[in-house]
């Protein structure tokens, strides 16, 4: 799945390996680190950067109460200066309006009133947004005033995130959020076996929230967690799956629930829930749950006053209706617009807001040439602009099927000229390498938001739609951001260290649609790791080619055709990719408001090419996925060798548990690129110009060599291996050869198979020297789909160097 055209380009090994130079010391660094803190470490920085910057003294809080926003900014100002800066700063609420010794932190009501006018540019602040000057009083001050509490609050982690990175640069400015909804979505389960509600795409362990079938009672992860949302500026958090339980919502839960809103609310993050569109009558006793009926939109009304009551400032709920199982107004022949209209108005007169879930298709019949799931949104949407209350909200997946590695931009953006909208991504990698793989998501995000829709003729960003404005100047009040986190019970809170600088850009890009994701790197590595300065995509617009129908991770590309998923490719002898053209195609491409040429990185997406069609760039179809595939694997095999020159640099304890994941990577970039190339090159019978596929000069297949103990078998699908692999039963075996090479230092890596049912042991020796051991173990180090098979999933390599 390496296979990024853009992973060679973002990332040059030679430009990478260069040392930079360090600009402070790294005390504080080598003390081993779990990860919990994330970028909020507020770990020491160096004399030498704080130079002569004057730190705090007094931290002002003018209308901090108890557990309240504000309270939380003191306190974390108090860490982050003692952290950082090693200043003892002490908390007050006697007003120093301009005092050059003190950082005065408020709402804009609160400052006006103990200091009289505001600063120009903080007189006309947005909700949530902030005003932060560094340069108050003398000089030296700090000023932070929220347009409410909770700006406030992200003001005052900004200047943290400041001098955390050693930036104490003296400045003034306001800054307003783009959107107001800038959501996370948990697809937390409330019980699916074992103590913890397991997470469905999770990855990074058990629920944050449920466990016993019920809510949990310790909150000490749910506030750090509440943190570290806050500080990126998430709003609002939705805790359950939408493939929803209707216990979630039981009296006794609720209860629980409304004291995990109490812990968030602290730190200024609401929270909403998933709901079960059937509810009233598998958990309410009704017959019906028809969203017409009567007695079920009481049965909403009164839930929703119940939630009010133990949660005043409740966010809203999250709603999958008729979509892949799931219950909704279809079926009693309702539209999708009756279904969120009946929770809208119940969640009306308390000012909450209903996210409805664009997510809605059947399955379709692949021999029928006209059909195409990436039609479904607009289908079903489409007709419904104009008929939404004003506080639903249309949540879209970013892409017309299903967060795939490379789709265009949902045409649906483009298609609800009053309806209030916002985009759904990812953080969970579902299909792009489910965080075993490091894959950092920011630049396809930005491409997304960047996808020129051109509606009514017009240059019309994605960016644009989600921020208010529409076609004829018109603007939707409410909308923006939504983002499927797996945030679990592992310390790391993602399992891999590296993917949370995913959590922390969507914070960034949702506040801020134009942010530079490779700037918000940046930051988040020097708040991650320290001073220290020291991707995928589908071939040509082809969504995917990991296994659709099972566990979406290892290649699969025979799963993507031939059943009524609508994830096709329609590859076969001849080419490969949908036609989704108008005149001859399904349709799709008209869908898009003008859109005339198709950009090469589509260009499969919308047409069927044959293999030999020739490319901008000189090369065929066929060609291209071989070298794209060749390119991504040799670049995953620098991210071990970038990440072991930070040994020593970067606690031990983050250093090996990141190199695990990337040497792992780096091996199953190897099996991606194999499967692929096999793949296609059996389906295509062209041949590789360059002559690599089936021919690897420095392999020895374990089925040629002397085998004792061992025997052969197939690996299924035979690409994930040459064919035949060989296998040992209990007693183990002994697989032996002949190497000839010149003298002289090599590393060698194993392929072998990590099946999840057992563990079994390795030794790999040359003569008698024992060369490395290893155990057959990644399901119980990386928490991604495992598999019994021998297939993509389990097949895994171990690298011994020098
Ligand atoms: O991508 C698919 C996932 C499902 C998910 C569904 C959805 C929550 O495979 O696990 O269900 O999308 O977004 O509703």
């Amino acid at each position: 799945m390496l296979c990024q055209d853009l992973s060679a380009k973002l990332l040059d090994p030679k430009k990478v390996y260069k040392k930079r130079t360090i600009r402070s010391s790294l005390l504080g660094l080598v003390a081993a680190e779990d990860g919990l803190a994330g970028w909020l470490r507020y770990a020491p920085i160096d004399e030498s950067v704080i130079g002569d910057y004057a730190a705090p003294t007094n931290i002002v809080l003018l209308n901090a109460t108890d557990g309240s926003p504000i309270a939380s900014a003191g306190a974390e100002l108090e860490a982050g200066l003692s952290g950082v800066l090693g200043a003892a700063a002490k908390i007050s609420e006697e007003a120093a309006c301009d005092a050059a010794s003190s950082v005065i932190v408020g709402t804009a009501e609160a400052f006006g009133a103990a200091c009289g006018d505001l600063p120009e540019g903080a007189a006309d602040l947005v909700e949530d947004g902030f005003w932060l000057s560094t340069e108050a009083g003398e000089g030296a001050g700090v000023q932070i005033i929220g347009q409410n509490e909770r700006g406030a609050l992200y003001g005052a982690f900004e200047y943290l995130s400041m001098i955390a990175q050693g930036n104490f640069t003296k400045l003034s400015y306001a800054t307003n959020p783009a959107t107001n909804i800038r959501w996370i979505n948990h697809w937390d389960n409330l019980n699916a076996g074992g103590n913890h509600g397991s997470v469905e795409r999770g990855y990074a362990g058990p629920s944050l929230f449920f466990a016993n079938n019920g809510v949990v009672s310790d909150q000490a992860r749910i506030k750090e967690y509440a943190r570290l949302l806050a500080s990126i500026r998430i709003n609002a958090i939705v805790i359950n799956n939408v493939n929803a339980d209707a216990g979630v919502i039981s009296d006794r839960n609720l209860d629980a629930i409304a004291k995990i809103a109490d812990t968030f609310r602290t730190y200024g993050v609401r929270l909403g829930l998933s709901l079960n569109f059937a509810s009233p009558q598998s958990a309410g006793g009704l017959s019906t749950f028809d969203p017409l009926n009567d007695s079920v939109i009481s049965w909403w009304t009164r839930k929703t006053e119940d939630i009010y009551k133990r949660i005043p400032d409740f966010a809203g709920y999250l709603v999958k209706a008729n979509s892949e199982g799931q219950p909704g107004p279809l079926t009693y022949q309702r539209t999708l617009a009756d279904g969120a209209n009946m929770f809208a108005r119940a969640l009306k007169p308390f000012g909450g807001v209903i996210m409805f879930r664009a997510f809605v298709y059947n399955q379709l019949d692949y021999n029928n040439k006209k059909a195409d799931r990436a039609n479904a949104a607009v289908e079903f949407f489409k007709s419904l602009n104009g008929k939404f209350e004003d506080n639903v909200v249309v949540q879209i997946k970013y892409g017309p099927i299903d967060f795939q590695v490379r789709e265009p931009a949902s045409p649906l953006f483009a298609n609800l000229p009053t309806t209030n909208m916002a985009i759904e991504l990812q953080i969970t990698q579902e299909y792009l390498g489910q965080q075993a793989h490091l894959f950092y998501l920011a630049p396809l995000w930005r491409e997304i938001l960047d996808f020129d829709t051109r509606w009514e003729g017009e240059e019309l960003p994605v960016r644009d739609i989600l921020t208010g404005k529409r076609p004829g100047g018109k603007t939707q009040a409410i909308g923006g951001f939504a983002a499927v986190s797996n945030v679990g019970q592992e310390k790391s809170w993602l399992g891999s260290h590296l993917a949370m600088s995913n959590l922390y850009s969507y914070g960034r890009l949702a506040w801020n649609p134009w942010d530079d994701p490779v700037v918000m790197l940046e930051d988040w590595t020097r708040l991650t790791f320290g001073l220290d300065d020291q991707n995928y995509t589908g071939n040509l617009g082809v969504q995917t080619l990991t296994d659709i129908t099972g566990n979406h991770y290892g290649p699969n590309p025979s799963s993507q055709d031939n059943n009524g998923w609508g994830q096709w490719t329609r590859a076969d002898r001849n080419g490969i990719g949908m036609d989704r053209t108008v005149a001859t195609g399904t349709g799709n491409a008209g869908q898009y408001p003008r859109v005339e040429t198709t950009p090469e990185n589509l260009i499969l997406w919308f047409h069927h090419l044959p293999w030999t069609h020739e490319l901008s760039t000189g090369k065929t179809v066929i060609q291209h996925f071989y070298d794209a595939h060749y390119a991504g694997a040799e670049t995953a095999q620098t991210f071990p060798l970038l990440w072991r020159t930070l040994e020593g640099k970067i606690d031990d304890e983050r250093y090996e548990a990141q190199l695990y994941r990337l040497e792992y990577q780096a091996g199953h970039s190897v099996v991606w690129r194999d499967f692929i190339c096999r793949f296609y090159n059996k389906m295509s019978g062209v041949a590789d110009a360059l002559d690599r596929v089936n021919n690897h000069v420095w392999r020895i297949e374990a089925e040629s060599m002397t085998l004792s103990g061992y025997s052969r078998a197939n690996a299924n699908p035979g690409e994930a291996a040459s064919g035949s692999v060989v296998t040992a039963g209990g007693g183990g075996g002994t697989a032996s050869a002949q190497i000839a090479f010149d003298s002289g230092v090599y590393d060698i890596a194993v392929g072998y198979f990590d099946v999840s049912n057992g563990k079994a042991s390795w030794t790999l020796s040359i003569d008698d020297t024992v060369i490395g051991e290893w155990q057959g173990d990644v399901e119980s180090r990386i928490s991604k789909a495992t598999s019994n098979g021998l297939d993509g999933h389990s097949a895994a390599r171990v690298t011994f160097r020098g």
